[in-house]
């Protein structure tokens, strides 16, 4: 009876050909967020890569790999809050119910979560993830649980734990021989630090889980080499004093030297290598019961990770290392191949909709990526707004478009007042001495971002403006010291 109910309301939509196909027997959804992953930590988007993840390369090689997959930002110097608030409502960062108490977000958004959209149209849902730093109301309405955060170097303690949740629940979903489709959430809680990797990964990188602030880890050749566009130090303040990620991780605190942030690196690839194998282990126990071929998978991050890159460390920045996300997709009708996409994290819920014929809530404001994943659009918008403010107000903003990208750092009360203007397709890596933003001969584009950059900001509500801008009667919001 779903069948036949999912495919006459499919009919009536514009995707039918593509999902009617789909819906002779419902596809099943395998989820995977990993936690504060550069893109570029990956061969697929950085082929010099020392990082081993072969099983995400067969993904990539399979599926359609976004290159231009970004999450929105953050009013909080957890990072990871408002991103994983975007996944599962598909809302804009200042329209979250997160953000001062919801005064742009609907009251019913509970209602209209991820697992709840999937629960109401007769999916199983079922979850395993870090805790904390998340949407906790949001996260209890899969049928089935199993967060704990995991960061140890032992299966027990590390990825392994959450991969055996997964393995666990297909075994009981076999043993029950249970035929509706499924919506796994597979999250993990590496690489995010402490990056306490296992120990023969961490031989294979020549890291050590390096946890006295008063010496620096050995150095080794199999480190990965520092990243191409790593700097001792950033050249100006990023405005978050004191900030957790860029002072007190364990292994790295304020050094930024090569080897420190080598043997950092290393453990975020022994991290990465773990997720991986999880991940192989989980997709074969799919091909044996038979599911495989009608997953959709897709692999992302909740955002991107400096480690070293710019002379940052965290993920409180707009830099495309940290701004971006990994995004890849694989499954029936999906084109392999590239494309740039221009996708946010929010995105995330109309594209797993449209994959699975359901109907995308009115609550969301982000777009199914359904046109790009077939290979018949290179992107779903032309302009990508960025904004980080979880520490000086009103902080960091970014918008890209086509090649152009500006940066601003409005922060410490008015004493660092940056601009960047970058080149993408001649300096994707962001090199800060091919910074445009005080060359002459650039500086109507330099206008034009400026003009593109406040409009996003009117358009996405941000409630700060910059030194340079019109304050539009806008009064700062109150928010915690
Ligand atoms: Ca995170
Ligand atoms: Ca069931």
């Amino acid at each position: 009876m779903h069948k036949l109910i999912t495919c006459l309301t499919i009919l009536v939509s514009a995707q039918a050909a593509f999902v009617c196909q789909a819906a002779q027997t419902r596809p099943n959804i395998l989820f995977i967020i990993v936690d504060d992953q550069s893109p570029f930590d990956l061969k697929v988007y950085d082929p010099q890569s020392r990082c081993d993840t072969p099983t995400i390369q067969k993904l990539a090689a399979e599926g359609m790999v976004l290159d231009g997959a970004y999450h929105m930002g953050s009013f909080s110097g957890a990072v990871c809050t408002p991103s994983r608030h975007m996944v599962m409502t598909g809302r804009t960062v200042w329209h979250l119910p997160n953000w001062q108490k919801g005064q742009h977000c609907p009251d019913n958004i509970l209602d209209n979560v991820m697992a709840e959209v999937f629960n109401r149209a007769g999916y199983d849902t079922m979850r395993t993830c870090k805790r904390g730093n998340s949407y906790a109301a949001a996260n209890q309405k899969f049928s089935v649980v199993h967060d704990a955060t995991k960061r140890g170097g032992t299966d027990e303690t590390g990825s392994y734990w959450h991969g055996e949740q997964v393995m666990n629940y297909l075994v009981d979903r076999q043993q029950a021989q249970d035929q509706d489709p499924f919506l796994i959430y597979f999250g993990f809680s590496h690489p995010h630090d402490t990056r306490d990797g296992k120990p023969e990964l961490l031989a294979k990188y020549g890291a050590v889980n390096h946890a006295d602030k008063e010496s620096i880890p050995p150095a080794n050749d199999k480190q990965p080499p520092v990243p191409v566009n790593y700097l001792p130090a950033h050249p100006f303040h990023h405005g978050h004093p004191g900030l957790r990620d860029e002072v007190a991780v364990s292994g790295v605190w304020e050094r930024r030297d090569e080897t420190t942030i080598r043997n950092e690196l290393g453990r975020q690839f022994a991290c990465n290598e773990n997720i991986d194998i999880q991940i192989a282990r989980v997709l074969n126990k799919l091909e044996e019961m038979g599911e495989l071929d009608n997953t959709y998978i897709i692999y992302t991050a909740d955002h991107g990770m400096a480690i070293g890159r710019h002379g940052l460390q965290g993920k409180q920045n707009l830099y495309q290392h940290t701004w971006r996300v990994p995004f890849i997709v694989k499954g029936p009708g999906i084109k392999p191949g590239r494309a740039e996409g221009n996708s946010y994290l929010l995105d995330v819920l109309p594209t797993l909709c449209d994959l699975a014929g359901v109907e995308i809530p009115e609550t969301v404001e982000g777009k199914s990526l359904l046109p790009v994943l077939k290979g018949e659009q290179a992107t779903v918008r032309d302009t990508l707004y960025g904004t980080y403010s979880g520490g000086t107000k009103p902080g960091m903003r970014a918008v890209k478009h086509g090649d152009w990208k500006l940066i601003k750092y409005d922060v410490l009360e008015g004493s660092v007042h940056e601009t960047q203007l970058f080149n993408l397709a001649e300096n994707p890596h962001e090199f800060l001495t091919a910074d445009l933003a005080e060359d002459p001969q650039y500086s109507s584009k330099l206008m034009e971002m400026e003009a593109l950059l406040l409009a996003e900001m009117r358009q996405h509500d941000d409630p700060y403006r910059l030194w340079n801008q019109p304050n539009d009667g806008l009064e700062a919001p109150e928010t915690k010291k």
